[in-house]
C-alpha cells in the first residue's frame, strides 16, 4: 500500500494515525507540486486527477482519494483495533468534530495560507483580521465539543484525534505568524485535551512528524 502525500498537510496526517494505529505497513510517496513548490505535480494528476493530497494506493493500483473516505474504508476494510467508539451516541461526537474542523476551522485557515505564501507587506490586514475572527469562532465550537478525558472522545483514540491533532498543531505553531488568538485564552478544554494527548504515543509521533514538516517548510521561506 502506498499513501501519496505530505507531512505538512493535515489531511495525510490523519490518514497516518489510522495506519500506524491499525498496524498497516505502507510506503510513503511524497508527490512534487506542493507547499509552495514550484515543480508541476506531473504524473500524481494520473495517481490523484482531484490533484490533493492524500491519496491511499492499494497494492492493486486501485487508489482513493479524499482523507475522511480513506479512513473510513480503512477502518471498514481493518476492523481490529477499531477507531470508532461502538456507542452511536459517541460515533456521532466523533464525526462532528471532524466536520467542525473541515468546515470551518480548515476553511478559515486555508486563505491565511494561501496569504503566507506572498510577502508579508502585500497582506491584507482586514483580511487577516476576518480570518482570525473566524478561526476564533470555530476554536469555541471545538471548545464545546472535545472530550475532556484524553481523547477527542471517550478515553482512547479515534478518528477525530486525527483530525484535530495535525490542525491544532498548526493553529499553535503557524498561526502566530498572523499575530492570531492565543488559541488556549478561554478555552480550557482544548488547553486540556492539547496538553494531555501528547501521552498517546501515535499522536506524539504525528505531532513530532508535522513540527518537523513545519519547521523545514518555514527554513525553506
Ligand atoms: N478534502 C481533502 C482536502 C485535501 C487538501 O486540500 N489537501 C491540500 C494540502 S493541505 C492540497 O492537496 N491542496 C492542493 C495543492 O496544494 O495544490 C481531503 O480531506 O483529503
Amino acid at each position: 500500500m502506498k499513501l501519496h502525500q505530505t507531512y505538512l498537510s493535515p489531511f495525510p496526517t490523519r490518514v497516518r494515525l489510522v495506519l500506524y494505529a491499525k498496524g498497516i505497513e505502507f510506503e510513503v510517496v511524497e508527490p512534487p507540486g506542493f507547499h509552495g513548490d514550484p515543480n508541476a505535480k506531473g504524473d500524481y494528476l494520473n495517481v490523484n486527477p482531484i490533484g490533493r493530497v492524500p491519496a491511499l494506493e492499494l497494492d492493486d493500483g486501485k487508489v482513493l482519494p479524499e482523507s475522511e473516505v480513506i479512513c473510513e474504508y480503512l477502518e471498514e476494510a481493518y476492523p481490529d483495533v477499531p477507531l470508532m467508539p461502538e456507542d452511536p451516541w459517541a460515533r456521532a461526537q466523533v464525526r462532528l468534530l471532524s466536520r467542525i474542523s473541515d468546515i470551518y476551522l480548515v476553511m478559515a485557515m486555508l486563505p491565511l495560507f494561501n496569504m503566507a505564501a506572498t510577502p508579508p507587506k502585500t497582506w491584507d490586514q482586514e483580511k487577516i483580521r476576518r480570518q482570525l475572527s473566524e478561526i476564533g469562532e470555530a476554536l469555541d465550537f471545538l471548545e464545546e465539543y472535545v472530550g475532556d478525558k484524553g481523547y477527542a472522545v471517550g478515553t482512547s483514540l479515534t478518528h477525530a484525534d486525527g483530525t484535530l491533532v495535525p490542525i491544532l498543531l498548526l493553529v499553535d505553531e503557524w498561526l502566530p505568524i498572523f499575530r492570531g488568538p492565543e488559541l488556549w485564552q478561554r478555552r480550557p478544554k482544548l488547553e486540556r485535551y492539547w496538553r494531555e494527548i501528547g501521552n498517546d504515543p501515535i499522536c506524539a509521533r504525528l505531532i513530532e512528524e508535522t513540527r518537523t514538516a513545519l519547521q523545514q517548510s518555514m527554513g525553506r521561506t
